[in-house]
């Protein structure tokens, strides 16, 4: 199916040229080797999360740069549905963001003004596609869920 492709370009061009592409699970969208499901069911964000667990062992988007992020904020225009859970959350110290998936600290953020800051019952991010930048929100809340997880990756040769 070619629309569950989505070819990177990276080419490898020692013996011959060949182009690597991510494939995914029916109903998840590839990007640059990973896969997105988009949810649209609420819940809160721990009970996202265990979703996300539970579909493929994949944990709730962990975005990494400005590319990652635009690619998510082009497919969110898609749906009408308000705010999607990110998988980032400052519980343990004040302000200071850390991703699920591998507990690091967020390099890249993309926080409206006024938002990610010492909000001491605001401890989950949220994309909201109003305007699409991320605030923080209590966890309690019940949005839409955003999971991501490893793509398969293949290469075919060109030349
Ligand atoms: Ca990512
Ligand atoms: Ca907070």
């Amino acid at each position: 199916m070619w629309n569950n492709r989505v070819f990177i370009a990276v080419f490898v061009c020692l013996s011959g040229c060949a182009s690597f592409y991510t494939t995914c699970k029916d109903g998840w969208l590839p990007f640059r080797g990973s896969c997105y499901l988009f949810h649209v069911e609420a819940m809160t964000f721990t009970s996202a999360e265990q979703y996300c667990r539970q579909h493929e062992n994949s944990h709730l988007v962990h975005i990494d740069d400005a590319i990652e992020n635009s690619f998510l904020k082009d497919r969110m225009g898609l749906f009408k549905d308000r705010y999607w859970w990110i998988g980032l959350r400052d519980e343990d110290i004040e302000g200071v963001w850390k991703w699920l998936d591998d507990d690091e600290i967020a390099t890249f953020t993309d926080f409206k003004p006024g938002d990610g800051g010492p909000h001491s019952t605001e401890d989950c991010a949220a994309a909201e596609i109003s305007d699409y930048r991320w605030v923080d929100i209590e966890c309690s809340a019940t949005l839409h869920v955003l999971c991501e997880t490893r793509g398969h990756e293949e290469s075919s040769v060109i030349g």
